[in-house]
């Protein structure tokens, strides 16, 4: 898979992207991420992104042209098969979104900054608009990163250990993992569930069964 990120401040995305899971997948080979500043696509001498909104109002909006620019060099060189925009107005992010996202082949992430983009670029050149929570941030890009770790661990061959995934709490359908526990036995007074180390398998599948089940949010 290959997501293509366009950003003022790539460079925000430079850690998230370097360390752990995300950097496994790329070195594995599973997963390209690049980045993009928009700012070499810029107007004039001063790459000049943004301008003031039509009809008045506060702050500044992303113009249409460098966007444009950017994302039509990226297509004449293949093709997309979603282009996101991170906004804090798109649709809330969730397991089924990172689901689709995975099996795509490519898409292009764009991040938004000040106070939008010119709706234009969402009307034309965009085909889903994501927001990771009700709340606001000052730019796309830590949401972008959110959406790219989610996505990048449900490729197959990023994970040591699938079963792990299978039984991760935000799998759709599942319940939510059990408590869990591992050495030591005791700390300060603080002790481990006798149940856990009783060698009973079933009793045990039984209590994490439970103890799950106790923790579902209804
Ligand atoms: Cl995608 N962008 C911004 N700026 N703020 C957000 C968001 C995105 N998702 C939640 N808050």
């Amino acid at each position: 898979m290959r997501i293509d990120i366009v950003s003022v401040i790539p460079e925000i995305l430079k850690g998230p992207f370097s360390n752990s899971i995300i950097k496994r997948a790329i070195n594995k080979k599973i997963i390209e991420i690049y980045l993009h500043d928009l700012r070499k696509y810029g107007l004039g001498k001063r790459k000049k992104v943004d301008d003031y909104p039509y009809g008045g109002g506060s702050g500044m909006v992303i113009r249409i042209e460098p966007v444009y620019r950017c994302f039509h060099k990226l297509f004449s060189e293949r093709n997309y098969d979603e282009k996101i925009f991170m906004t804090p107005d798109g649709n809330i992010f969730s397991q089924k979104y990172a689901y689709e996202f995975s099996c795509k082949k490519n898409i292009i992430i764009l991040c938004g900054r000040y106070k939008g983009i010119d709706q234009r670029i969402r009307e034309n050149l965009i085909s889903k608009e994501i927001s990771i929570g009700p709340y606001v941030l000052s730019g796309g890009e830590l949401a972008a990163a959110v959406v790219v770790e989610a996505v990048t661990r449900l490729l197959p061959g990023v994970l040591n250990n699938p079963d792990s995934m299978i039984t991760d709490t935000f799998q759709i359908g599942s319940i939510p993992p059990p408590p869990l526990y591992t050495r030591p036995l005791i700390y300060k007074g603080l002790s481990v569930p006798r149940i856990l180390l009783s060698g009973h398998h079933q009793k045990i599948k039984d209590w994490f069964y439970k103890k799950s089940i106790l923790k579902k949010k209804i």
